[in-house]
């Protein structure tokens, strides 16, 4: 009431006031006047806009999708318009489901992200949802949610989610034919995952891309015990906040130097808030490979309930986030005879690249793009067999790997899991050479300062830069090759090709004057100095293996021991899984040093409970020397294979 009279007052004002303004206009002008409807005393915005969307090729729903719990789960579905039994595409994320459809067209394929564009032909309902506690959804979040079991005592986890969501959606979704497909990267390969521990009889095939599988072993966490310490951003970005959280502020735009000042990562992280994060203070209190690792490793888990869904394990072969999950569980479930329904894809891929444009890896390039052949010629005809009843021109073979060299995708039949493999020892010479010879003798030493870190890339290291981390497995290893503390070992010149298919094992003999230790192996590609058809790349120094080692777990990742100083210790790990050819004209390097930073926490060379938590003066120099003589024949063993004729 009181606004009624109000608006009506300022009408009879403004009317007053414009008859005044107008009196002394031109003839014909005279009778404007403002009435009424010229005025907005409310707001322009209305309560709540509705898009038109007759022009639309997609009917797009949101839903809360109720759990076994009554926790609802915000799911976002896309149906082409008209459709009928069209198979579902379900993609689990605590990336923010809505985003990944939120492109403001008409046209499915322009609405979606790019991993989803060539799904998006009106073939497929494509279905998104955030998991528990993240954006839309209900309930809580839990860093990739152990199953339920011992470490997880409710009736819940992504295992029921999934079976819970697949259930709803064949009985709601009446657009479908009742047949489920399973994609997603990453974190939302971990949900593929974890799916498929006790799949839904719907669920008709899956693809678990880039997979987190074992935190600890290898994938996002740590390495063999070694912490990936630039990863501390990803707790605050996904745990700050329901939505998308902060990064940690930095005082310096090298992080090198961020790190460097804070001393050790438990500093860092208390300095930055990390005691509110319930997950660091689970994280940071279980340093080494015990139960709480172990009973969440994905690999042992899937081999303890296997299914039947067939399922394809894809990563990239440079994945600098994810390089041990995708192969770890293929080869778990492969040795456990589960290897009919199981295939293994390794693309020339950074993590997550699968889902965008594969040109080109760094400075390494396709002839072609690499990522969208794959999806259009081999992961959606797949999906369109088990989902569509499509015949496949040819069936999956067990495992498809690129040949970075040849630049082809290689199929096998049989592609060996680690244990079958036959390796050739290609062992660490007299004068830093390198040759399948047995070693001439002796040892070499260099100093390893915490105080001076290797650094993982070339410095600046800007904390938030995603093109050099997605290439930092590829950088040119000659900004390091010079440094005192990186022993570089190289054969002659290759007259013939050396192809290696499987994963190399670091085998090194060494002793420190420390009392623990790390040990980065990298297995090296060196161009000719002069590449004519790509001048860049003469004399580049590729790596294609590379990995870390924490020494105190040189016997046991759950129960560590302290690194007899001065005494020749044997440190054999597995690097990542490969298939490459070394041609005629290159030569082969193997790099040893002691740190990695700051991707890695420095080790502090003093044997310190957790070294999370290691004190200024727990950081020494450590003298370290490598064996390659009488005390220990220091290897890289590949596994060569014969080089097929072209
Ligand atoms: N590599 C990221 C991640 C996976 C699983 C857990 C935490 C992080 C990712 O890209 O999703």
């Amino acid at each position: 009431m009181k606004k009624a009279v109000l608006a009506s007052a300022i009408v009879s004002l403004v009317c007053l006031a414009s008859a005044t303004a107008f009196a002394a206009l031109p003839p014909g002008q005279e009778s404007s006047k403002v009435t009424p409807d010229m005025i907005q005393t409310g707001s322009d915005i209305p309560a709540k806009w509705v898009q038109p969307q007759g022009n639309f090729d997609y009917v797009k729903r949101e839903v809360m999708i109720p759990m076994r719990d009554g926790v609802k789960l915000h799911t976002v579905i896309m149906i082409p318009k008209g459709a009928h039994d069209l198979p579902m595409l379900l993609e689990r994320t605590p990336y923010d489901a809505s985003g990944m459809a939120s492109g403001n067209s008409p046209h499915m394929a322009d609405a979606v992200w790019s991993g989803d564009k060539d799904w998006a032909d009106g073939s497929y309902i494509l279905v998104w949802q955030d998991i528990r506690g993240k954006y839309g959804s209900e309930g809580k979040y839990v860093m990739t949610r152990p199953p339920i079991g011992p470490l997880n005592p409710t009736r819940t986890d992504d295992t029921t989610d999934a079976w819970d969501t697949i259930d709803w959606l064949v009985k709601n979704i009446k657009e479908s034919n009742g047949k489920v497909g399973m994609i997603g990267s990453s974190y939302d390969g971990w949900t593929v995952a974890m799916a498929l521990l006790h799949p839904h009889p719907a669920l008709k095939v899956a693809a678990p891309e880039s997979p987190m599988v074992d935190g600890w072993m290898g994938d996002d966490w740590y390495h063999y015990g070694a912490l990936r310490q630039v990863n501390l951003d990803y707790f605050t970005g996904q745990m700050t906040k329901q939505g998308s959280g902060e990064s940690v502020p930095r005082d310096n735009y090298d992080d090198y130097t961020n790190f460097l000042e804070a001393g050790s990562p438990g500093a860092w992280a208390d300095a930055h808030g990390f005691k509110q994060l319930p997950w660091w203070n689970r994280f940071a209190a279980h340093p080494s490979y015990d139960a709480f690792w172990q009973l969440q490793a994905l690999d042992k888990l899937l081999v303890e309930h296997p299914s039947n869904v067939p399922t394809m394990w894809l990563q990239g072969l440079w994945d600098q986030e994810d390089i041990y999950g995708a192969v770890h569980a293929w080869e778990a479930l492969e040795k456990a005879g589960h290897g009919a329904n199981n295939h293994l894809v390794m693309g020339p891929w950074w993590h997550s690249q699968i889902n965008r444009a594969g040109w080109n890896l760094g400075p390494l390039k396709w002839p072609g793009d690499t990522t969208a052949q794959f999806r259009q010629q081999v992961i959606i005809p797949w999906f369109n067999h088990y989902l569509r009843g499509t015949p496949m021109a040819k069936p999956l073979p067990q495992a498809m790997i690129y040949n970075a060299v040849e630049q082809h995708w290689d199929s096998f039949s049989h592609w060996k899991p680690a244990s079958e493999q036959k390796l050739t020892p290609i062992y660490l010479q007299g004068d830093f050479g390198l040759g399948f010879g047995q070693p001439s003798g002796g040892s070499d030493s260099y100093v390893s300062d915490p105080a001076k870190p290797v650094p993982y890339l070339q410095r600046p290291i800007p904390a938030q830069n995603e093109d050099r981390w997605r290439t930092w497995l590829v950088q040119d290893q000659r900004f390091v090759v010079d440094r005192p503390d990186v022993l570089s070992y190289t054969t002659p010149v290759l007259t013939k090709t050396v192809t290696v298919q499987g994963a190399p094992i670091a085998d090194l003999y060494a002793r420190t004057t420390g009392t623990d230790g790390d040990f980065v192996v990298k297995l090296i590609d060196v161009y000719p100095g002069s590449v004519p058809t790509d001048p860049t790349m003469g004399g580049y120094e590729l790596p294609v293996s590379m990995d870390i080692f924490r020494g105190r777990y040189r016997k046991s990742f759950s129960d560590p021991s302290p690194i007899p100083a001065n005494e020749v210790q044997q440190y054999r790990f597995r690097l990542p899984t490969i298939n490459y050819e070394f041609k005629p004209g290159h030569r082969i390097m193997v790099q040893i040093q002691s740190t990695l930073f700051p991707l890695y926490d420095r080790n502090p060379q003093t044997y310190v409970p957790n070294i999370l938590f290691a004190k200024p003066a727990d950081y020494k120099k450590a003298t370290v020397t490598i064996e390659h003589g009488a005390d220990g024949k220091s290897a890289v063993l590949l596994p060569v294979v014969a080089t097929s004729p072209r």
